[in-house]
């Protein structure tokens, strides 16, 4: 399938998509003259005195990945966003791929993350579903990851935001009050600033690195799953008081007037508040991106927005007509705003890939009376799709995915597969690195398709998962898309939290019925078979790269 879909904020899309279904690959002759083998071997034989990779790294472009948080295909202005303007993130599309099919893996945040990172399915490793608060690391320490690969050819890794990987040693999970590893820096990140699980998770605090930022050692932080104390103030001892009802879930520890997943105690200088996490991203990107603007650098931006307790600085509370919700975004579109600000101050546009990406769909209430539902207006968050966040319909992997190098991307839509999970392959083509064959067990090179490259290909297929519980998959092929439901229940049809019986398998074209509506399995039972086939052998083969 190859289509072009104009788009308002791409006023030239481009012819670059072919029916060829040649596997993208990575060849520097695809790329700009800048990223040519003949500018490879003389930049090689100039830098004789480095060493290999860091030749290959001085040469290289720049990095960064916006990841945003349960946002959905339909959020963003250019994906047809109503009610609200993203400005920025038009920008950033216009004036490089936009895709229609990109996708991230999972459609809750911890298995894409960790998909993303290891290249690999994330329900290959039981046990990756959202991570509680006292997590320990779900990334081994040594994993080969995206950010591994770039720090080998030489890059400076950082993430800043949300992590949501867990932290510490098995078993024994986060020593608040000591050394927080194994994390990122453990699996190749240089430098960390986190927001440690989900802002609706306790505790409120940064990780700066190993440790716990401003913690006072007379004021230990202790975090746990049960009510510390007779006394201690949760969401339903103390409901009269919040700024921001609950309405499941989240009635535990009070902090900043919101009540939270889990208990905590302690640690009272090192709270944050909602409303400053997006400065403090921002900020943070900044002056590492300046730090650094001299050398190859990647950047995992891993913003919070639009996760609920959604609670933006004051200067974007009110800024959409879609409540909270809407504000998120803008206030996400404003972070993105500022990193182009940021790459053009520095001189680093043209030598930066810029992606944008989500985490997993959208959802209205997931667990706090914010209006999500009661202000949508017109506005679409899963666009053309079905289900959002926690399901394996289109609308819970299926979101805003855009590129941006000027210069060497060419600007347009792209329909070609790509995802969140190839990363990892895709930018070890960019930098030139052998992947490990053990390691990044399902991510494709489809740095071609990433870049935009004329008759390059993304993806054949691929295998989309709900929150990592046995049994709930999307299986892509071209066109077709098989679900298969063990469970024979699916959440969030209409993205709220309500459950509806399905059948264990159903078929959809998606390119005639995308809202997956029409099951075809009785009259394609042929195809469905195979599809069925196709994907029990993924699943069996433990692994597809
Ligand atoms: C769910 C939470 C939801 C959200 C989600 C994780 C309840 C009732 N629901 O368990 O609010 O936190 O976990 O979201 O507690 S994610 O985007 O990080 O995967
Ligand atoms: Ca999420």
């Amino acid at each position: 399938m190859r289509r072009l879909i104009p788009t308002r904020s791409s006023p030239q899309p481009i012819s670059v998509m072919t029916s060829n279904s040649m596997r993208a690959s990575c060849r520097f002759r695809d790329l700009s003259p800048r990223f040519s083998l003949a500018s490879f071997l003389l930049v090689s034989c100039t830098l004789a005195c480095l060493s290999f990779s860091q030749a290959i790294a001085n040469d290289r472009p720049n990095v960064v990945i916006v990841m945003a948080d349960d946002l959905g295909y339909g959020d963003i202005g250019c994906y047809g966003a109503k009610g609200l303007e993203t400005p920025n993130i038009d920008r950033m599309a216009s004036e490089g791929c936009q895709f229609t099919s990109g996708y991230c893996s999972a459609s809750t945040c911890t298995p894409t993350r960790y998909s993303f990172l290891t290249g690999s399915y994330a329900f290959r490793f039981p046990g990756t579903g959202i991570a509680p608060p006292n997590s320990p690391a779900l990334i081994p320490a040594g994993t080969t990851t995206t950010a591994s690969v770039l720090q080998e050819a030489g890059y400076k890794t950082a993430v800043i935001g949300k992590w949501h990987l867990g932290l510490g040693e098995k078993n024994e999970g986060p020593d608040w009050n000591g050394d927080l590893k194994p994390g990122p820096l453990e699996i190749g990140f240089d430098h960390c600033i986190l927001l440690p699980t989900t802002n609706d998770r306790v505790p409120q605090v940064y990780v700066n690195n190993h440790n716990v930022e401003n913690l006072d050692p007379a004021d230990p932080l202790w975090v746990g799953n049960k009510k510390p104390s007779q006394d201690h103030p949760t969401g339903i001892t103390h409901r009269d008081t919040l700024k921001m009802d609950w309405s499941h879930g989240h009635n535990s520890t009070i902090h900043n007037g919101i009540s939270r997943i889990g208990f905590y105690t302690g640690g009272h200088a090192a709270r944050f508040r909602d409303e400053d996490l997006s400065d403090r991203w921002v900020a943070e990107s900044k002056r590492w991106i300046s730090d650094h603007k001299e050398e190859p650098f990647f950047l995992f931006f891993a913003s919070h927005d639009l996760h609920v307790p959604r609670v933006v600085n004051e200067r974007f509370q009110g800024s959409t007509a879609l409540g909270p919700r809407g504000d998120a975004i803008a206030e996400l579109d404003w972070c993105v705003g500022e990193l182009m600000k940021s790459l053009e101050e520095n001189g680093l546009t043209e030598k930066t890939l810029l992606v944008f990406c989500s985490d997993n769909g959208p959802v209205l209430d997931d667990g706090y009376k914010d209006d999500a539902n009661e202000k949508l207006g017109e506005h679409d968050p899963n666009g053309p799709y079905q289900g959002g966040k926690y399901t394996v319909y289109e609308g819970g992997t299926r979101t805003p995915f855009i590129t941006r190098m000027p210069g060497t991307i060419p600007v347009g839509v792209s329909d070609e597969l790509v995802c969140t999970i190839d990363f990892a392959a895709s930018l070890a083509a960019l930098v030139g690195q052998e992947l490990p064959n053990d390691a990044c067990l399902d991510s494709h090179n489809v740095l071609g398709a990433l870049m935009n490259q004329s008759g390059a290909s993304g993806r054949e297929h691929l295998v989309q998962q709900d929150n990592g519980k046995v049994g709930n998959y999307g299986y892509r092929v071209g066109d077709w898309k098989l679900v298969r439901h063990d469970q024979k229940k699916s959440y969030n049809f209409d993205l709220s939290m309500t459950r509806k019986s399905v059948p264990q398998f159903a078929l959809y074209n998606l390119e005639s019925d995308p809202a997956e509506q029409n099951d075809l399995s009785q009259s394609e039972p042929q195809r469905a078979k195979q599809m069925q086939q196709e994907l029990q052998q993924l699943l069996d083969a433990g692994r597809s790269r």
